[in-house]
């Protein structure tokens, strides 16, 4: 073998070594990343002042986070807020959402019950969050 054939061998070793090396580390960084895809969503679209058409009702599990994504589809400002002070759910409210603002949220309830969502603007936009236990685990 001539000096320029080791030279070409020793780069191809190299070049399968580092693409190994770089293989790895995407798997490795690959399952060091969040899994959500158990975690489920919800989005209100506030339109023509009200959420979704219908101000839907929300179930949720008790302890188990539900994504919410709040998106302003009308000119007006909405927002959504939870005020409840029965310590029974996570209270929060939005940003003023301007047109095509959105907003993410998680909807928490610590026990069972019925609570309310509503737009602090527009006293016609509000629905229920409905909370029910969990299943027990199967420990
Ligand atoms: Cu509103």
């Amino acid at each position: 073998m001539s000096v320029r054939n080791n030279v070409i061998a020793i780069v191809a070793i190299s070049c399968i070594v580092v693409g190994g090396l770089w293989a790895v580390g995407n798997l490795t960084k690959e399952t060091k990343e969040a899994d959500v895809s158990h975690v489920e969503g919800i989005l209100l679209l506030a339109e023509r002042s009200t959420f979704n058409s219908t101000n839907p009702d929300i179930s949720v599990q008790v302890d188990v986070p539900k994504k919410l994504v709040v998106l302003n589809k009308d000119i007006v400002i909405h927002d959504l807020q939870i005020k409840d002070n029965s310590g029974g759910i996570l209270n929060f409210e939005t940003a003023p959402l301007k047109t095509e603002q959105h907003f993410n949220a998680a909807i928490v309830a610590y026990k069972p019950g019925t609570y309310e969502y509503f737009c602090s603007y527009h006293p016609t936009m509000r629905g229920k969050i409905i909370a029910t236990p969990a299943p027990a685990s199967a420990s």
